[in-house]
């Protein structure tokens, strides 16, 4: 990485102001350097870059990232935004992706918004640093937590906070908003399947103070990683920390208490549990209380508002779209049977395919995750020119990604069709990456998935579903992204399904 700039050696005899100068002569200062400069390369860029602020008009701070697919478009490849000192490199296409998706040659990187979230999640595993100790045992000893057999423990969960979600609808009268309903349902499953808490999400009117002080935390965190090379960026930083620091110690506290409560038991059903518990097989390492905190963190933060979206912007595009809502009903009702009260079984659950390409094809228009960075582990080449050092980062750009022309026809129109197997195959490999890649790709992809599924199956085989035909689909930027202000109505499905013959 870059050196940080900034005056180095004791302060002490600092009266105040620095001698710019002698401060220099004396080597006290490191002269200041763009950071991820990619040996002074430079990109395309939007708009007419300005002395000291670079980039920074070119993006409104409520929607950068809307705003960088819109003015990414146009600029090919590989381009670049420059804030302040801080540089992005960013990729939208198919073939740069793969390429960088090509783990013997790339890595993760943590760019600055990844790595400000370090101060709440420490070396946690999505935050973690790749060669950090506690990555590789937090990954070995939850790995088995994460797999698709794994479900089988949390499908009872899923079912039942489900079961809440339709008896909070049955209390509501008018539309519901959907990603709020979702963002109910996915937090109270994450806590319970992570620590056996229950939030009351569905029970009290407002949201539990702890969710709303853990996603204020994170933004600012993340906010002011975006700060962090401006001048004045570090004094700016401290005076949000300080504004921060009351949500922050509170969810810290709570986290805390919780995990003091169980240390000393056996018992390992839920991810706490397994946790406190498990020991590696060979070291007997085991992870420290503040680690088994961070991964909680992570986990709930990680895990709700991504899967929150990808269920609203599934159910957006279904009241949109008549034949894919007629054809996703038809397999809920064919595998559930007749009775609205029916439930699948874990083993049914790979069976809804169409609903799940309903649910790829949502994540694939709106990757709730918009991206991710890597690095090269060496130092190399990309698309054939451009020389690239481990220092150097880019930014896979998921939203242009999944609509590059030269691989999705048509990347504007919803159609769950192209995750037909035999189309998925006349695909390019990683054409299609919302879950990441590599060994950090996302530990919940099969959590998320069968949760998913699931809920969708049920609210199909439950509800009559429309939308206000009015409604233009609006996007949340909050730690990713959400349809905003999204309604639907449900009816309760009036006549029992029909099973077609086969
Ligand atoms: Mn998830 C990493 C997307 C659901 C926990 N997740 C990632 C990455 C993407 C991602 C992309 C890779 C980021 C990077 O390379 O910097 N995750 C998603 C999406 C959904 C999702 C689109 C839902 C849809 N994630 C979940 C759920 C959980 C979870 C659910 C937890 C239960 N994700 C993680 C963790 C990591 C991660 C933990 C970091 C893994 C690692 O680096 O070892």
């Amino acid at each position: 990485m870059c050196q940080e700039g900034g005056v180095t050696g004791s302060t002490e005899s600092n009266p105040g102001w620095i001698d710019i100068a002698r401060a220099r002569a004396q080597g006290r200062i490191v002269v200041r350097t763009v950071k991820n400069d990619w040996s002074g390369q430079t990109f395309p860029h939007a708009g007419r870059r300005k002395p000291i602020i670079g980039d920074l008009g070119v993006s409104s701070p409520r929607h950068p990232i809307l705003d960088l697919l819109e003015w990414g478009a146009d600029l090919g490849p590989i381009f670049e935004m420059r804030i302040f000192r801080q540089n992005f490199v960013f990729v939208s296409s198919a073939e740069l992706t793969a390429e960088l998706c090509d783990e013997t040659r790339f890595c993760k990187a943590l760019p600055p918004a990844i790595t400000a979230l370090r101060q709440y999640a420490g070396d946690g595993l999505f935050t973690a640093q790749n060669d950090e100790p506690n990555w590789q045992l937090a990954h070995e000893l939850l790995m088995p937590a994460f797999t698709k057999s794994a479900m089988q423990s949390y499908h009872p969960i899923m079912l039942a906070t489900t079961d809440e979600l339709f008896d909070y609808w049955q209390r509501q009268s008018g539309p519901v908003d959907v990603t709020q309903s979702m963002t109910k349902l996915t937090m109270e499953t994450l806590s319970r399947a992570a620590f056996s808490h229950d939030f009351g999400s569905f029970t009290s009117a407002q949201p539990h103070p702890f969710v709303g002080a853990m996603i204020r935390a994170l933004e600012t965190g993340r906010r002011k990683g975006g700060l962090r090379t401006a001048p004045g960026g570090s004094l700016l930083g401290r005076f949000i920390d300080r504004r921060n620091a009351g949500e922050q110690t509170y969810v810290d506290e709570m986290l805390d208490a919780l995990i003091a409560e169980r240390s000393g038991s056996a018992d390992d059903h839920d991810l706490l549990g397994i946790m406190l518990n498990a020991s590696h097989p060979e070291t007997g390492e085991r992870l420290s209380p503040l680690n088994i905190r961070y991964q909680i963190l992570t986990f709930l933060v990680a895990g709700h508002e991504t899967t929150s979206g990808a269920l609203s912007f599934t159910l957006y595009y279904l009241s949109r779209n008549p034949h894919c809502l007629a054809e996703a009903r038809r397999e809920a009702d064919e595998i559930l049977g007749d009775d609205p009260d029916a439930v699948p079984t874990f083993e049914q659950i790979p069976k809804f395919r169409y609903i799940r390409r309903c649910l790829d094809e949502a994540l694939r228009i709106w990757p709730t995750v918009p991206g991710f960075a890597r690095a090269p582990r060496e130092e190399t080449m990309v698309g054939g020119k451009y020389p690239m050092r481990p220092e150097d980062w880019a930014v896979i750009v998921l939203g242009l990604v999944h609509r590059d022309p030269s691989v999705w026809d048509a990347p504007d129109v919803y159609d769950p069709d192209r995750f037909l197997p035999a189309n998925v195959k006349k695909r390019p490999a990683h054409s299609y990456k919302p879950f990441g890649a590599g060994l950090r790709a996302c530990i919940g992809r099969q959590f998320a998935l069968h949760e998913s599924v699931l809920v969708l199956a049920r609210i199909l085989h439950r509800y009559e579903l429309s939308g206000d035909p009015d409604y233009e689909l609006a996007v949340d930027e909050r730690l990713t992204m959400v349809p905003r202000g999204f309604q639907l109505n449900l009816q309760p499905r009036r006549h029992p399904a029909v099973v077609p013959a086969r």
